[in-house]
């Protein structure tokens, strides 16, 4: 069985964050979890050699889109399952895994700005797990609180207004004590709102408007999926759930959406021979498409982009590049079409900020207790789901000044739940570009303060921010807010 105590038992996590061998102490505390510990039965199925892994040698699949049971005119019902199953994740094996409908990287669900999204989702699992709309504006009965879980067996259903702009989301299980492992083992996928007001941009949309997970993974050496040990050692990198796999693609402009997707990375992407043309952030689309050389996604953010294939000859390969990966995925341009897409210089100006009237400060950290295993904390304090950490009355627009005082020099990111917030300033300077936009998680590195606003509007009641490594979430470094009339 692993679970928490097992792990940190082994050193997995502690000397994964921290490269230390002292924290091989016994793990303590933190069993606060009224649904237990996290149990997944480590499955070691395969005791052979692990297969090798040749680049190019697999499509990437493109998640299906999740079809509904009933389409009204103001609504969408869907089903889905929270399964364990199995996925050809390295060739020709079948690892287990967890999985939305069954699938390593659940189904795209594609919701329409206006219309309501309900969800029936059933637990076919043997432990609780839940689903948290990550970047959704949605009430708090409704957004996956880690206390907030679906136990074996049973179905709960799932309200999302989509009331907001148009945008990539994705979801993902944020059960508490148990989220990281979930997420790692494939409980992901792509939530897309689209909106009828971008019609008018014609940017590409149908077949050319395809949503891209990015996320690692370890195998040992007999290809079994190791769950947590160093993080740095999850060098499998998945586009859709395979490792460098190549994509066909049509001698035209695409609309990628990219999710990072995984537990604690922070992605640098680059095009061979090209820049990437980025168009949205988490929030929804960019004010201008901004040309990039390098575009960096921590865990949890996303960036729309399109990719013009129209300039290269059929034949030629185009290749996705991460600065420590490598080589991850690979365009392959087979055929010529029509296009009639357009990428406009002007997308969508952002919402006006409000004056902010209240200010915050956030601070990351890990601590060390008496037998140096760390603590993850905010503001000092382990995450207490019973505690809340800020009380904020509705409609408020407040600044936080989130900052990382953290010893150890890891890095960390932030998200705040319900809301969309605008970066203000980073290390009292102007934001970075991939700051840019509607943000819910940016990423923090230690020492650095990043000044952000949020309006606090629609909702009363209790969500959590956190940092969005769900290792370090796990060990608690996740806080509460409360909404108040
Ligand atoms: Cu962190």
């Amino acid at each position: 069985m692993l679970n928490r105590r097992s792990v940190l038992a082994a050193g997995g996590l502690a000397a994964g964050v921290f490269g230390v061998p002292q924290l091989l102490a016994p793990a303590q505390g933190h069993e606060d979890s009224a649904h237990g510990e996290h149990t997944f039965q480590e499955s070691k199925t395969f005791t052979g050699t692990k297969p090798e892994i040749v680049p190019w040698t697999r499509p990437m699949p493109v998640p299906p889109v999740l079809r509904p049971l009933v389409s009204t005119a103001k609504q969408e019902i869907y089903q889905l399952s929270i399964e364990r199953t199995t996925a050809e994740i390295l060739p020709g094996l079948q690892s287990p895994v967890m999985g939305f409908g069954g699938q390593f990287v659940g189904p795209t669900i594609r919701a329409k700005t206006g219309r309501k999204t309900l969800i029936m989702v059933h637990n076919k699992m043997d432990e609780a797990a839940n689903i948290h709309l990550h970047g959704g504006h949605v009430a708090p009965e409704h957004d996956g609180h880690p206390k907030d879980v679906i136990e074996p067996g049973r179905t709960r259903l799932y309200l999302y207004p989509n009331t907001q702009q148009g945008t990539t989301l994705w979801y993902h299980d944020h059960s508490h004590g148990t989220e990281a492992a979930h997420v790692y083992l494939g409980l992901h996928g792509a939530y897309v709102i689209e909106d009828e007001s971008e019609r008018a941009l014609n940017l590409p949309s149908g077949a050319y408007d395809i949503p891209i997970l990015l996320r690692d993974i370890q195998f040992d050496d007999s290809g079994n999926i190791v769950v947590f040990d160093d993080p740095s050692k999850r060098t499998v990198v998945l586009a859709n759930g395979v490792p460098q796999p190549y994509f066909e693609v049509a001698a035209r402009k695409y609309r990628f959406r990219l999710v990072n997707s995984a537990n604690q990375r922070v992605f640098k992407l680059r095009l061979t021979g090209d820049k990437i043309t980025r168009i949205g952030s988490d929030g929804g689309l960019l004010a201008n498409a901004v040309e990039t050389e390098e575009l960096v996604l921590s865990s949890a953010e996303r960036s729309d982009v399109v990719i013009d294939f129209s300039k290269y000859p059929i034949g030629s390969k185009v290749v996705l590049t991460d600065a420590v990966a490598g080589e991850i995925l690979r365009f392959d341009v087979v055929r010529r079409a029509t296009d009639q897409s357009r990428v406009p210089a002007v997308l969508r100006p952002l919402p006006a900020m409000p004056l902010s009237t209240v200010d915050r400060e956030v601070d990351l950290s890990f601590v060390f207790k008496p037998n140096d295993r760390p603590d993850g904390v905010i503001n000092g304090k382990v995450f207490d789901m019973d505690r809340v950490d800020f009380t904020i009355k509705r409609g408020t627009t407040e600044t936080w000044l989130i900052k990382s005082s953290d010893p150890t020099g890891v890095k960390h990111n932030f998200h705040l739940h319900l809301v969309q917030f605008r970066v203000l300033e980073r290390n009292g300077g102007p934001p970075l570009p991939s700051d840019a936009g509607l943000k819910d998680t940016i990423p923090i590195t230690a020492g650095e303060t990043v000044k952000v606003q949020a309006t606090f509007t629609g909702y009363t009641g209790r969500y959590v921010y956190h940092c969005h490594f769900l290792e370090h979430s796990w060990i608690g470094m996740m806080a509460q807010l409360e909404i108040v009339p």
